[in-house]
């Protein structure tokens, strides 16, 4: 299904991947200017894996979010048989820090609209000392040098199943299998997000990808987007 561009260094595979037809998928070694949500950096040393797949247009895109958290989760457990756990809503974890981070943007111009789906994963990419706290990568934890396109080949293949999946809105059966990998329900958080910041437990996650807090009140607040901290 996917056809693979390789580059060596590129400013943001997300962005180059626009100019793409559905379908394809720009992998790079590096990125100059990596992006994170909401404008924030994403620090893309050589080595590491960056990834953008552009698929079309759909409904509830929060799952593309879910699908490539998922199938990295899986990549990774494949291939160095580690065991990393999903945090809402882009982010998979070992050992509490991020290994990969997911940012999945919508383009709209007209009849060509489609969405790129951008995955950033830690893999052999020194981290900077300023994001050591909470960062950590593949090769930091093994001890050994990671094979980038080893990890590509199982990620787009459950990339393509799940995504298959999603296509036929098989939307309960995608929460399932990542509500198993999460590390955010039943925990105590903070949620950081544009209609405020509350603290809660988080219960679950609903149909539309939110996040569903228990507040200290019993009342429920339904998290749309945003960030978490884990509280306990
Ligand atoms: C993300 O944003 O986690 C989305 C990252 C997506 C990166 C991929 S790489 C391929 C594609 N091309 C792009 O240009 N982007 C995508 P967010 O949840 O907002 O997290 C960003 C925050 O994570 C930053 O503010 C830092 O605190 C932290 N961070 C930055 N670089 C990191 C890294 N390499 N590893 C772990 N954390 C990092």
């Amino acid at each position: 299904m996917f056809d693979i561009h390789y580059f060596k260094k590129l400013l943001s595979t997300n962005d180059k991947a626009k100019s793409y037809s559905e379908g394809s998928v720009i992998i790079a070694e590096e990125q100059s200017k990596g992006r994170g949500r909401f404008r924030r950096k994403w620090s893309s040393a050589k080595g590491g894996l960056y990834v953008s797949i552009v698929l079309y247009p759909a409904e509830q895109p929060g799952y593309l979010t879910f699908i490539a958290a998922i199938s990295i989760q899986r990549a990774i457990k494949k291939l160095v048989g580690l065991n990393t756990k999903l945090k809402w809503p882009n982010d998979v974890l070992y050992d509490d820090k991020k290994l990969c981070g997911i940012l999945s943007e919508g383009v709209f111009s007209g009849k060509n609209s489609k969405m790129i789906v951008g995955i950033g994963l830690n893999s052999n990419n020194k981290i900077p000392k300023s994001l050591l706290k909470k960062a950590i990568s593949l090769k930091s934890i093994t001890k050994k040098e990671i094979n980038n396109e080893k990890i590509a080949k199982p990620l787009l293949k459950e990339f393509e199943k799940l995504y298959s999946d999603y296509k036929n809105k098989k939307y309960s059966k995608i929460l399932k299998q990542w509500k198993k990998l999460s590390d955010t329900i039943g925990r105590k958080v903070k949620a950081v997000a544009q209609q405020g910041t509350y603290i809660g437990r988080a219960i679950d996650v609903d149909k539309d990808c939110s996040l569903i807090l228990r507040l200290d009140n019993g009342s429920k607040k339904k998290v749309i987007e945003g960030d978490i901290f884990a509280l306990d």
